[in-house]
């Protein structure tokens, strides 16, 4: 290439626009979800919301078991491993013992409707001064897609193939409406990443449970419904579609919980 073309091809690259970047607080490590799980979206949100409101530094999140256990090869903080479901706990001795670090738990529904129940809801009644990011797909996606606490009415799974029996298992547990019955001065809000708009919303949501934080006003929790398009056996098109049609439905979007309601 001729020395004039190339000076060309230089200037034009410097002054390119750049439209779109990795959030600084997430590492170059892949994410190692399968195609059109949602774990990769609400990471990227998370961490969209830690550059914006420039906590990185004093961030500590909380991982659980399940599929997003390693997730702390991707937030570039500091990163801690809770037992299953006990995030929670965790987070409420760190935060106590460092008022000054922003401590979130990133908490799947088999993690934190089902072994971890006991913690979130003496969490959120003690309105500790945390931020819980609770990724509802309605399947234990990790283990190989058993029925969780949250799974639908006649939804099949690998461990009720005939589909979820409300005789036999109960009714899916509404953890967003369930929590804010117990800690009415938090901020308690479900949201979901089907579409752009939705994307949207969550990441305000996130980024108002992280101010309740930094405010010390309290508690904070945002359940985010998600797909799991491998245990759900759906390609990730139809899961979006799940959402909306069957999903939604049973967990209606809003705020729960707010002390905006409260006063
Ligand atoms: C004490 C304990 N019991 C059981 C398990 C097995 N286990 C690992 S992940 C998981 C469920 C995870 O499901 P969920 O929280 O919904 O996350 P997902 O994988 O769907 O993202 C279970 C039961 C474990 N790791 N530790
Ligand atoms: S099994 Fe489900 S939750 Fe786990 S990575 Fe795959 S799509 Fe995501």
């Amino acid at each position: 290439m001729a020395t004039k073309e190339r000076a060309h091809m230089c200037r034009s690259h410097t002054t390119m626009k750049r439209v779109f970047k990795k959030p600084d607080s997430m590492t170059d490590i892949p994410f190692p979800y399968c195609p059109g799980c949602s774990h990769g979206t609400i990471h990227r949100l998370v961490a969209e919301v830690m550059d914006e409101l420039d906590i990185t530094k004093m961030a500590v999140g909380i991982t659980s078991a399940g599929c997003s256990v390693r997730n702390w090869r991707q937030f570039d903080c500091d990163m801690v491993m809770a037992l299953h479901g006990r995030g929670p706990a965790v987070a409420t001795g760190l935060k106590r013992v460092h008022p000054e670090a922003i401590v979130f738990t990133y908490q799947g529904d088999g993690d934190l409707a089902a072994i971890g129940t006991g913690e979130i809801v003496h969490a959120a009644s003690r309105c500790e001064c945390i931020t819980v990011i609770y990724v509802n797909n309605g399947v234990f996606g990790a283990t190989g897609g058993q029925q969780a606490p949250t799974t639908l009415i006649g939804q099949k799974t690998t461990s009720y193939p005939g589909g979820r029996d409300p005789s036999f298992s109960g009714y899916p547990l509404r953890m967003a409406e369930l929590l804010s019955l117990v800690s009415p001065r938090s901020y308690i809000a479900r949201t979901s990443v089907h579409d752009v708009k939705h994307i949207m919303a969550t990441k305000k949501a996130i980024q108002e449970s992280f101010q309740m934080q930094m405010d010390g006003r309290g508690f904070g929790l945002v359940e985010v419904l998600a797909a799991c398009p491998t245990q759900w056996k759906l390609d990730p098109v139809r899961c979006m579609e799940r959402i909306v049609e069957e999903v939604i439905p049973y967990y209606p979007l809003g705020t729960f919980s707010s002390p905006q309601k409260e006063d």
